[in-house]
């Protein structure tokens, strides 16, 4: 059997998930290919070391242009944050490594651009981690759209909402600073968002989209500072917070409906609440990340006396994935979505095909996510040209 040598390169919250995907879509899935966690890589040598042990990567580098040059790596794992993406990609794509990079892709359309290009040019496998797309509500919500179940869609309502930066003492870590998040919630949250808008709707055509600061000044991160933890002994200087705090956008799909999008982290309350609605000419459908394992639907097909809004439980065996996991009712979580990822990712490279979402999908992404910074700044609607 075939062995694949994979290298992380990042090793913190992504590092975390993606090595427990590694580890497990091989135990649960028939991946037809042996998986060897071969390498880890990140700045801290005493740092990844530890992270090396724990999750069982064989060796340790603590530069990446090593790593991506090894003969003996086939996939590269990307589970950086989003400023170093675009040059890391644009290195193993060229010495042919099969990517797996987490989201967002990158900073700018041209980076997103430049990716594709040389990934398409290496014909490699590349995938980008909206590992959203992956849960099982989310897939049955795209069989039923298929199945015309919801009919002509007219409305698409999403929410991205998290409130880990409320506290105005939590420090000014990467995600709150341009120069290494190139946005707030409109690239980390909205991100996810218009990637499942895609999957479920279609492609966008214009944007308008308004952004808002609501602490503009934050101590400077202590050591443990990391996303949605504080760390500790947070400096007395204060440092600007140099990306928008929320960000609410509109928009029109090209095949008619209209969809909003709110993303923030101030939304005191909500830890992790992704949510989407959509409503179409035959039913309608209601997805909260925070209830993964359900789906709500609505059906115009039931009895008049008889329609309602119905909780679907996506843990049946006919359901998307479930089948490798537990019985009915046993239900998953936020884990599984990046091992669901893994094992398709494996897949494509195993038999030679492509893997949604890419690249591809990450520049129309990227597109639609800057058109809203730049209606943001404009105070008008901008229609995406593809
Ligand atoms: C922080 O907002 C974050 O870790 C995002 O970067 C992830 O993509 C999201 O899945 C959870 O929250």
């Amino acid at each position: 059997m075939k062995t694949l040598n994979v290298a992380i390169i990042g090793y913190k919250f992504m590092g975390k998930a993606h090595s427990n995907a590694w580890l497990q879509a091989a135990r649960f899935f028939d991946l037809g290919v042996k998986l060897n966690l071969k390498l880890a890589c990140g700045r801290d040598e005493a740092a990844v070391q530890k992270f090396a042990d724990n999750w069982g990567w064989e060796e340790i580098e603590t530069d990446w242009r090593k790593v991506v040059s090894r003969d003996d790596i086939d996939v590269v794992d990307i589970s950086l944050p989003q400023h170093l993406h675009y040059e890391v990609a644009l290195e193993a794509a060229k010495q042919g490594k099969h990517i797996f990079c987490e989201k967002p892709m990158c900073f700018t359309v041209e980076q997103a651009l430049e990716m594709l290009a040389a990934a398409e040019k290496s014909g490699i496998v590349h995938y980008l981690n909206h590992n959203y797309r992956r849960t099982p509500a989310v897939q049955l919500a795209r069989q039923l759209i298929d199945q015309q179940k919801v009919g002509k869609i007219f409305h698409w309502r999403c929410a991205y909402q998290q409130d880990w930066i409320v506290d105005p003492d939590f420090p000014l870590t990467w995600h709150l600073q341009k120069e290494t998040a190139h946005a707030g919630p409109q690239w980390d949250l909205n991100s996810h968002s218009v990637d499942l808008a895609r999957f479920l709707v279609g492609e966008i055509q214009s944007v308008t989209c308004l952004t808002s600061n609501f602490i503009t000044r934050r101590p400077l991160a202590g050591a443990g500072a990391a996303t949605f933890s504080s760390g500790t002994a947070n400096s007395e200087e204060m440092g600007e917070v140099t990306v928008e705090d929320a960000a609410l956008m509109m928009v029109q799909f090209e095949q008619g409906a209209i969809g909003s999008f709110e993303a923030t982290r101030f939304a005191t309350g909500c830890k992790n609440h992704l949510t989407f609605e959509i409503y179409g000419s035959k039913g309608s459908m209601r997805f909260n990340l925070e209830r993964m394992n359900e789906l709500e639907f609505y059906s115009l097909e039931d009895d008049g006396e008889n329609q309602g809004f119905r909780t679907i439980m996506v843990t049946e065996h006919s359901h998307p994935y479930i089948s490798h996991w537990w019985p009915p009712g046993h239900i998953i979580g936020y884990e599984h979505g990046f091992v669901h990822a893994v094992a398709d990712f494996i897949s494509a490279i195993h038999t030679g095909t492509k893997i949604e979402p890419n690249f591809e999908d990450g520049l129309k992404c990227i597109t639609v996510l800057d058109a809203g910074l730049q209606s943001a700044a404009s105070g008008s609607q901008v229609k995406l040209t593809h």
